[in-house]
């Protein structure tokens, strides 16, 4: 809140002529569950418009997109339409909207991304290409999606672009969608040290939680996903309003307000009874979903636990897992981590690691939350995307 008051202090103060507040959101996802789970798609629609409308009322002039606009490179025409209407209330305040694209929004195939449709429409600008863009006294520079294998290029068009920079006067934000092991290890691809240096913002994406730190004598953060996708995304989504009026630039972050409550529970049968009417008794704002494992040291009727809550929730995983019996562990073996044997396995069974890859990180959590629609979307991706991508070719996405 004290950022905000100095914010408009400063507006007051006579640096209107060199305010600049931004917009930034990422990672909006628009399309995921489409045929799946209507109620679930329109979140993320709800999600976007509500963010848009917020950048409206808090007249941002600029707004960012940090890639992971679309959940699918080919998306239904709901998707489309949607980005197109929000993004056309932006134009029609004279809010240009800038853009990068994530992995959801790059197809194997090499096709013109479908976002790219909103700057043939005039509607935004896509800015992915490292080439710096200007408005008002901001120069934006971003790249677009680089996966892990693309490393060696990524780090080559930090350089070009650090090269660039001494050139560039203003305020100079830059725009990735990558994951930094600092912000969030698991999804990682580089290390904060590695980022081109000299940026006032760096508006990042594809990390689905919030996070902000000061480096350098920037600003970089992640505003997260407007609505969570996974069990794992925090359930807190919101977009950030960056002022770059100062020396030292401000981010505020704000939470959207129509986001779905989800809950993951582990419990044991004998306080399974206390634990569904505690949380059966909560008013959501809208039917929460549920992921519940009970522990259990005798038969119990899953049918029965989901009839008492198939109401008043939206049930993504139900299951009984058998309570550990009593007894003592002698632990000597040293741990290992279950899903690095199962790819070293697969691996050594199969013998190609992009092929595991694929089936590991994309197929088998898709079959796994029963997405067969986008399971088959992703298998018949890889076949076609086969002699392009696989073939040791390190193409550009
Ligand atoms: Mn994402």
């Amino acid at each position: 809140m004290g950022e905000r008051v100095w914010f408009w202090f400063r507006l007051l103060d006579g640096g209107a002529d060199k305010a600049m507040m931004i917009g930034h959101i990422s990672d909006t996802h628009l399309g995921v569950h489409a045929g799946v789970e209507p109620e679930r798609e329109e979140d993320h629609y709800n999600a976007f418009k509500d963010a848009i409308d917020l950048f409206i009322r808090e007249r941002v002039e600029l707004v960012i997109h940090s890639g992971d606009i679309l959940h699918e490179p080919k998306p239904y025409g709901t998707a489309m339409k949607v980005l197109i209407q929000e993004v056309r209330k932006l134009k029609g305040r004279g809010i240009p909207f800038l853009f990068t694209l994530g992995e959801h929004d790059i197809s194997n195939v090499p096709s013109t991304p479908h976002p790219i449709i909103l700057q043939l429409q005039g509607l935004g600008r896509y800015i992915g290409t490292g080439e710096p863009y200007q408005v008002g006294g901001v120069t934006v520079i971003g790249l677009h999606k680089h996966k892990r294998v693309e490393w060696k290029s990524l780090i080559e068009k930090f350089e070009k672009i650090q090269r660039m920079l001494p050139n560039i006067g203003g305020k100079k934000v830059l725009v990735l969608h990558q994951g930094i092991k600092e912000a969030w290890e698991l999804g990682a691809e580089l290390s904060i040290f590695e980022l081109p240096a000299g940026f006032d913002y760096y508006a990042m994406g594809h990390i689905h939680k919030s996070y902000k730190r000061n480096w350098g004598s920037g600003l970089l953060a992640y505003p997260g996903a407007t609505h969570w996708v996974k069990v794992d995304d925090s359930g807190e989504c919101g977009v950030f309003i960056v002022d770059l009026s100062g020396d030292q630039a401000l981010a505020e972050w704000v939470r959207l307000p129509n986001v779905r409550p989800k809950l993951r529970l582990e419990v044991d049968v004998r306080e399974l009874d206390e634990k569904v009417k505690e949380i059966t008794g909560v008013d959501y704002p809208s039917k929460p979903c549920l992921w519940l494992v009970v522990k259990a040291d005798r038969p119990v009727s899953v049918q029965s636990i989901e009839q008492r809550l198939s109401d008043k929730f939206i049930i993504k995983r139900l299951q009984v897992i058998p309570a550990p019996t009593e007894g003592k562990v002698y632990a000597s073996e040293p741990e290992i981590s279950i899903d690095g044997e199962l790819r070293r396995l697969a691996v050594k069974a199969i013998g190609d690691e992009k092929v595991i890859d694929f089936a590991l990180n994309e197929l088998l959590p898709r079959l796994a939350s029963g997405d067969l629609v986008n399971a088959k979307e992703a298998v018949w991706k890889l076949w076609k995307s086969w002699p392009r991508d696989w073939a040791g070719s390190d193409s550009e996405g």
